[in-house]
């Protein structure tokens, strides 16, 4: 990773890019952006404006509606909307997939996530994947940019390497890393151990080699999950490691959906030089059949997740 000195913005940035719709898609991302900037005030001030809590309500997957999730799907709906240049929305937060244009591109977000962690002052982001539209249910592959923002950091792909930018005291994304790259192998595994009964035993295996004292190969590999897919991957990103959301008994395609969280961090582990599956599957590979479709999900340094591969297919000792 090369912290970099040339401090271009997010809108320029884009815009240098050698796609043929740069600055289309600049005009997005820059809307996109300005949405996580009202969040990010927003949830500063949370606790002082009565915005932490839930509405009493559950989603469409069946969780706990928290009032800023609500607040936040706005938000970015309304930026999208506003661009002119988006056919059709998939939230976490709408049932749904919304026609907002008969032409333009398609966004699957995830506006709060990790908003289990929000009445507890916990990093959350949102997170984005924007692709040709109109077609709401499309492979990963067919992404032409990704991002998230854990509060005041946008990290982005659009195909050609990872970047980070970082908001500066006059309200703009400046880059603040380039060139991001994953290492290879990591020395820390990120996944919810109070589930262990629940996965098959390849995983059960796998984590369970993590955590022998071998110092010869860098174990026992140290434990960190925030419970926020955006806090958990951005650490795994800039140090390494593997993020593991496992198919479960009773929950074959695990947790995280695959529209706007698996394929859009996958987009960037790969950028990355890193590796994303369902332990069986390539995550950009896969073309969901409903908006909010689950999948397993391994993500991380291309070593450990290949590892976990290999004990997931019986291969490994
Ligand atoms: P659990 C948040 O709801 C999320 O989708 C991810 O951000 C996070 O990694 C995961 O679920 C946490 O799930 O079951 O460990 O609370």
């Amino acid at each position: 990773m090369k912290m970099t000195s040339s401090p271009i913005t997010l809108d320029a940035y884009v815009r240098a890019s050698r796609r043929s719709d740069a600055d289309s898609l600049a005009v997005v991302v820059d809307h996109l952006a300005e949405a996580g900037k009202t969040i990010a005030q927003q949830l500063a001030q949370a606790a002082l404006i009565g915005q932490l809590g839930t509405t009493g309500t559950t989603n469409v997957q069946g969780e706990s509606v928290k009032k800023l999730d609500l607040w936040a799907n706005e938000v970015v709906m309304a930026a999208l909307e506003e661009t002119g240049l988006v056919s059709v929305l998939v939230s976490e937060e709408m049932d749904e997939p919304r026609r907002v244009a008969p032409a333009g591109y398609a966004v699957c977000f995830d506006p709060v996530d990790g908003s289990s962690n929000l009445d507890v002052n916990g990093i959350v982001g949102t997170i984005f994947s924007i692709r040709p539209g109109p077609d709401p249910l499309q492979r990963g592959t067919n992404q032409v940019a990704a991002g998230y923002g854990p509060s005041t950091v946008i990290v982005l792909t659009l195909g050609e390497g990872v970047d980070a930018f970082t908001l500066d005291d006059g309200g703009r994304f400046v880059r603040s890393h380039s060139c991001l790259r994953m290492p290879a192998r990591g020395r820390t595994f990120s996944v919810n151990d109070g589930h262990t009964a629940k996965w098959e035993p390849g995983i059960r295996r796998y984590i369970d080699w993590l955590r022998e004292i071998d110092s010869a190969s860098g174990r026992p590999y140290g434990a960190r999950y925030v419970g926020s897919l955006v806090a958990d991957f951005h650490r795994t990103l800039l140090e390494g490691g593997v993020y593991l959301y496992p198919a479960e008994m009773g929950r074959a395609s695990g947790k995280l959906r695959l529209q706007y969280e698996a394929a859009p961090m996958a987009f960037l582990a790969e950028q990355a030089g890193g590796r994303a599956s369902t332990g069986r599957e390539r995550i950009m590979n896969i073309r969901p059949t409903t908006p909010h479709q689950r999948v397993p999900l391994l993500i991380g340094s291309a070593e450990d997740v290949s590892l976990a591969e290999s004990y997931i297919a019986g291969r490994a000792a």
